[in-house]
This record gives C-alpha cells, structure tokens and sequence, in this order.
C-alpha cells in the first residue's frame, strides 16, 4: 500500500462518516484520486460504502493484517521497531527463538495470520485460523530466570487493558497465563526463555488472542472470541497496537524494579485472587482458595494443611 492508501485508510477509521472534500483537504490530493484508491482498497477487501453527498464509510477491514498498518498504527517506541509479519508459520514462538539466537533485538514483533503448529504449555496444541492475533515478542529482561513470570504478567495486564479501552468487555486474567471473558477463555501467553544460572539470555513471550476468528466445536464450550463476545467485528490492529504500548509501559516497570505495581495492576484485573480452586500441577493436586501471588509470581493457595505456594499448573474454578 502506497502512504496516501494507508492515510485513507486512517482517516475512514478515525471519522464514523467522512467526506471526499474533507479528505481531499487533509491529504492534499483530488476527488478523482480519492476515488480510485478507494476502489484500489475494496480490491483489497476494505467494505467501503460510498454516501452520496455525504462521504465515506468504513464498514470492515480485511481479514487479514499488513505490516504497513501495523507500522501506521503502533506508537510504542521499542516494541515492535523491527516486525516479521508471516502470511503462515508452523509457530511464532518457534520463528521468534530462531532470531533470537541469531541475536535480533529486543522489542521485535513475529506476527502470523495463520500458525500450523501454534502450542501452548506442555506442548499442547493452540488453535491458530485466520482472522485472530498470534504473535510472539523477544525481550531481554533483566531478571533472574526465577522471575520470568513477572514478564508473563506484564503481558496479560495489556491484553486485559487493552480488550477493556476498546470494548465494554470486562475480560479477567486467571492465574497463570489465561484471559477469560464471561468465564471463557479469549487469550493464551506462552513464555519461553532461555537463561544462564542467574540471568535470562533471551524470552519470547507468545500471545494468542481469539479475535475475528473461528474457533473449532470443541473448543467452544470453554472458549470465546472478542467478535463473538461484542458481536462485531473487532479492529485487529488498533488493538494490537493497544496491547503493544500498554505492555511496552508494564515492561519499562518491571525493567525499572516497580514489581509491586505489576502485581497490583494484575491482581485488579484477576478473577484468581480470592477464588477457591483446585490446581493440578506435575506432582500435586491442590484445593483451596487462592489467598496472594508471591515474591515471583507464583499462586499461593491456603489449604487445609497451611498455605502452598505453586510455580505453575493449571487451575479451575470450584
Ligand atoms: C496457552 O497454553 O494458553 C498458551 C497459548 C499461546 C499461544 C500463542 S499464539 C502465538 C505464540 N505461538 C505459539 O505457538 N504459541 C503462542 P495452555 O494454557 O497450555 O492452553 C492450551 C489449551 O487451550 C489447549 O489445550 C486447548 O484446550 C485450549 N485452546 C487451544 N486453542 C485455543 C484457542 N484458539 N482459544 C482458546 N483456547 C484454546
């Protein structure tokens, strides 16, 4: 896309209705050309109604994102300053760990319409069609590998902020790496590191967030979609932009020792805190209620037998 298309395309967003003379004013060019890049953008998959006497009118943007958009929309200033949008990728996470170890900086953003062989924890499968977020970011923090879970709150605190500031959805983070809507599960965070004894080499945090997309039957009972909960179609990349920045500001906390504000900030927006649950982890199955997250991060779970404090695992709600 040409700058003046992508200028187009950000004044249709910005404006519910907006004139061929209004444009024509902002961006310096004529009618005639406005008209035939909006026919160029239709071509594209832009639904654009044309109003006589009254201008245009975005009805839906493709499925599918472009990096232009992407670098039009983003105002994080480290966070994505180098992107790798792929049409398709086995994983994200897996492509970003590759340019990791060839040293790519921190901040860079690997984003995919589409993964083949999108994972969650323990190798377990994420459903990843077009029309949803799948992306990783690689990062350098300066952390021991012990706190590495901070970083994973960090990113769960921008998704949950970023579906709040644009939708009147009231999305809650459950302890570890779930966002869930209405009780069902919107986004997965996966985070992978690679670390010496007492620092991280490099993280790929992984963010797979149901959008647009469909989502298989299986799936359904337990899982949701922004589009389904709102809908509406949603604006993927003004909201991926919105996670970026937020995240860019809880990370730059972090990085600065302000832990205790991350911890706040996720426990406002975590339905975990307070909830009686039962956690299933490698060696144990805990019930009790969720009372605190500790120095790390972890789930600290009063039981019968005194309080436990768990790494990881996977909890339900009792
Ligand atoms: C997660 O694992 O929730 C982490 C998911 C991270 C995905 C992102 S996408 C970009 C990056 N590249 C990758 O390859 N991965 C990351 P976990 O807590 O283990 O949950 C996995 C479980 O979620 C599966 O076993 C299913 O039950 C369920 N699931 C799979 N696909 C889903 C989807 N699209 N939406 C909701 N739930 C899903």
């Amino acid at each position: 896309m040409t700058q003046t298309i992508i200028d187009i395309v950000e004044l249709l967003k910005k404006y519910d209705l907006i004139s061929g003379e209004n444009i024509s004013s902002q961006l310096h060019i004529s009618r005639t050309a406005i008209w035939k890049h909006i026919q160029q953008l239709k071509k594209k998959g832009y639904h654009i109604t044309a109003k006589p006497n009254r201008g245009y009118h975005l009805l839906k943007t493709p499925d599918t994102i472009t990096t232009e958009e992407i670098k039009q929309v983003i105002k994080t200033k480290h966070f994505a300053s180098s992107i790798h949008h792929l049409p398709i990728v086995s994983s994200t996470n897996d492509y970003a760990k590759t340019l990791a170890k060839k040293g790519e900086p921190e901040g860079s953003l690997i984003i995919a319409d589409k993964q083949t062989g999108g994972r969650g924890r323990k190798q377990r499968k994420w459903i990843s069609p077009e029309k949803g977020l799948w992306f990783s970011l690689i990062l350098r923090p300066k952390l021991t590998p012990n706190d590495a879970m901070l970083t994973t709150m960090c990113a769960a605190c921008a998704v949950t902020k970023a579906i709040s500031e644009l939708t009147t959805l009231k999305p809650r983070i459950k302890w570890p790496n779930d966002i869930l809507i209405n009780g069902k599960k919107v986004c997965g965070i996966l985070t992978e590191l690679s670390a010496e004894i007492d620092e991280i080499t490099y993280l790929i945090i992984g963010i797979g967030l149901n959008v647009n997309n469909k989502i298989p039957n299986e799936l359904k009972e337990k899982s949701t979609t922004l589009k389904q909960e709102i809908k509406k179609q949603v604006d993927s990349v003004l909201l991926l932009s919105s996670i970026l920045s937020s995240f860019e500001y809880f990370y730059q906390e972090l990085n600065n020792g302000n832990i205790l504000k991350i911890k706040d900030t996720w426990r406002s927006y975590s339905s975990t805190i307070g909830s009686k649950v039962t956690v299933s982890t490698e060696k144990e199955v805990v019930t009790g209620v969720a009372v605190n997250l500790g120095e790390h991060g972890e789930l600290i779970v009063k039981t019968n037998l005194g309080e436990k404090k768990i790494l990881t695992g996977d909890i339900s709600y009792l």
